[in-house]
């Protein structure tokens, strides 16, 4: 059993509707044991798009991580996210920023998620329901990596 923590954003149509459908299908590869409040954020990166809600959530689950990352890219299919811009606006994202103290590194899945650390839209959110979770590679906790982010 791991502990997976997943990040989650919208910010076309309901985006409310859109992170709650997204926790119910989450919760089909396992246990979900957190949700954090949904947070409305002004877009990072490419500026010119609406605003984000954005939220994390914590899964328990038996899946590997590349099973468990090829589900939540199938829900973002699902739900109709079409890659058009890159960082730019999506009905559903959900990024797989942890997974226990595992460190991956292959061509289609990086663990940690590499730019969690730079993101008070991932950060925030997460720090509510998982202050104490250890970044694997810099064995900072999630409160900490919050306390560092500007
Ligand atoms: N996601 C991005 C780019 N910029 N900004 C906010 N506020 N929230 C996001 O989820 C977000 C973003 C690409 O994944
Ligand atoms: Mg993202
Ligand atoms: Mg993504």
């Amino acid at each position: 059993m791991t502990v997976a923590a997943i990040a989650l954003g919208s910010n076309l149509g309901d985006r409310e509707g859109a992170l709650r459908e997204a926790v119910q299908r989450v919760s089909e590869f396992g246990t979900v044991t957190a949700v954090s409040r949904f947070y409305d954020t002004a877009p990072v990166g490419y500026l010119d798009q609406p605003r984000f809600l954005n939220g994390a959530m914590l899964l328990s689950t038996e899946l590997p991580a590349r099973e468990l990352m090829r589900g939540l890219l199938a829900i973002e299919g699902d739900m109709g996210r079409k890659r058009v811009i890159a960082k730019g606006p999506r009905v559903i994202d959900l990024d797989l920023l942890l997974f226990g103290e595992e460190v991956i590194a292959s061509e289609r899945l990086v663990v940690p998620h590499p730019s969690m650390g730079e993101r008070r839209f991932v950060l925030e959110p997460l720090a509510e329901i998982a202050a104490s979770m250890v970044h694997p590679v810099s064995g900072l906790t999630v409160e900490e990596m919050m306390a560092l982010v500007e």
